[in-house]
């Protein structure tokens, strides 16, 4: 059997009747190792070996091996698309598929996000003005994006925040309107579908993260993807420096090269993508039916007509439960259950965002809003169903004040 089906158990046998049996208030923890939101799914570790011994006999590490090109040729084949850039990490995608779309001047994006997604592209001095959100899907507002168009935007990069599909056809009608490019950063959202296609063939192109802490990991890694050959080619010289040749250089490209051993880990995990999908989707519905019905709490729903990858247990906080959600965070936090505050408070809110617009927020309502409320729950594989239960069993108990 796979450590993926048998999670170490971590609960403790403690029954949480009422306050005093909570850990913040001098009880002992409900769980003796910390839960994370991000604990990596890892797929059949001697899959993983064997690949990681051939990188080794073979000697070749990075820069476009066979294992990098085994992955990308997965990918674009598991995605429906014509290529896969595979790159470092999402930030460095980010970076190159801006570039690479000659975004300048301003680009629009979301500020609830993470902050990955305007700094690739405050990097390049390309200004981010962020746009506010839809109140209920928490992704971008199309009003909102047309109230930012200035005489100087380029582009607009949406987010498929969660794995929620942004709104594609809004956004799409938007930049074909005023002659902007329109990219997607599609870290969260691999696996997902919108109108019954996966993310990845949207927009000019899609960046995705395959950060450890993502639902499909290659440690450190990510990946452009498009249907452009022009544009997949142009990615695929940035991303070497630019080089065409030994001792030819015909763009200011950088360092995006994913290692070997990343694409083996990949390989391995894609292997393994539907069980990922199955625990995750096991988790969500127990936290959904376990949610429902306590008053204040609102569960961000995936739909369930769609292909979703159910990697974020997004819970937003009301003022009808009994404490706020910064409070509900350190009751979970002292319970050994590591819940984040995704994205708060907006990158709008942090460096060097928040000294170059002061006044941002006021066009961000919605941002603000939302990013107060946001608690993100841990899963993945390496929580039972029972682990599940016992953080239900917290949220309850806190609800019932
Ligand atoms: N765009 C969007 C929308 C993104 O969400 C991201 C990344 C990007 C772009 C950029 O992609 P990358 O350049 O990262 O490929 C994390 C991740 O670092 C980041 O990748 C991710 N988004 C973001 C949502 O979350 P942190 O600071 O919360 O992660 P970290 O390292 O603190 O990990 C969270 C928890 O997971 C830890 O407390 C412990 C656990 N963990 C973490 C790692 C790395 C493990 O158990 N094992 C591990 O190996 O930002």
């Amino acid at each position: 059997m796979s450590p993926l089906d048998t999670p170490a158990p971590v609960r403790s046998a403690k029954q949480v009747r009422t306050a005093a049996d909570l850990a913040v208030n001098g009880a002992p923890a409900m769980f003796s190792q910390p839960l994370h939101v991000g604990r990596p799914n890892i797929g059949n570790h001697e899959a993983f070996l064997a690949r990681t011994r051939g990188i080794l006999e073979r000697q070749w590490l990075s820069n476009n091996g066979p294992v990098a090109q085994e992955f990308e040729a997965a990918i674009a084949r598991y995605l429906g698309v014509r290529h896969c850039i595979a790159m470092c990490n999402g930030t460095i995608a980010l970076e190159i598929a801006t570039r690479a779309l000659d975004m300048h001047g301003e680009v629009i994006v979301p500020s609830y996000t993470f902050i990955a997604t305007a700094h690739a592209l405050q990097w390049q001095e390309i200004t981010p003005i962020f746009a506010d959100i839809d109140r209920d899907t928490h992704n971008l507002d199309p009003d909102a994006v047309r109230r930012m168009i200035t005489p100087r935007t380029t582009g607009i990069l949406g987010v498929h925040l969660w794995g929620r599909p942004a709104p594609v056809e809004a956004l799409q009608a938007i930049a074909q309107e005023h002659g902007l490019s329109l990219m997607f950063d599609a870290s969260h959202g691999f696996g997902c579908s919108h109108r019954g296609v996966l993310l990845g063939g949207f927009g000019q192109c899609e960046v995705f993260s395959f950060h450890a802490t993502k639902f499909f990991n290659t440690f450190e890694g990510g990946a452009v993807v498009t249907n452009d050959d022009e544009l997949a080619e142009k990615m695929r010289l940035m991303r070497n420096f630019g080089f065409v040749d030994y001792d030819k250089v015909i763009y200011p490209g950088t360092n995006g090269k994913l290692t070997e051993i990343a694409a083996a880990m990949g390989l391995t995990n894609l292997e393994d993508l539907d069980r990922f999908v199955a625990i995750n989707r096991r988790n969500y519905e127990i936290y959904r039916n376990g949610l429902g019905g306590v008053p204040g709490l609102r569960l961000l729903g995936y739909d369930e007509a769609e292909r979703n990858n159910y990697q974020y247990i997004v819970v937003e906080v009301g003022a009808a439960f009994p404490v706020s959600r910064d409070r509900l965070i350190q009751v979970l936090h002292a319970e050994n259950v590591l819940a984040r505050r995704y994205f708060w408070p907006g990158c709008h809110n942090m460096e060097p965002y928040r000294s170059f617009y002061p006044h941002a927020g006021l066009m961000l309502p919605m941002t603000n809003e939302v990013a107060t409320k946001v608690v993100v729950l841990p899963t993945g594989s390496a929580l039972s169903a029972d682990d599940v239960g016992g953080i239900l069993e917290l949220i309850r108990a806190v609800a019932r004040g």
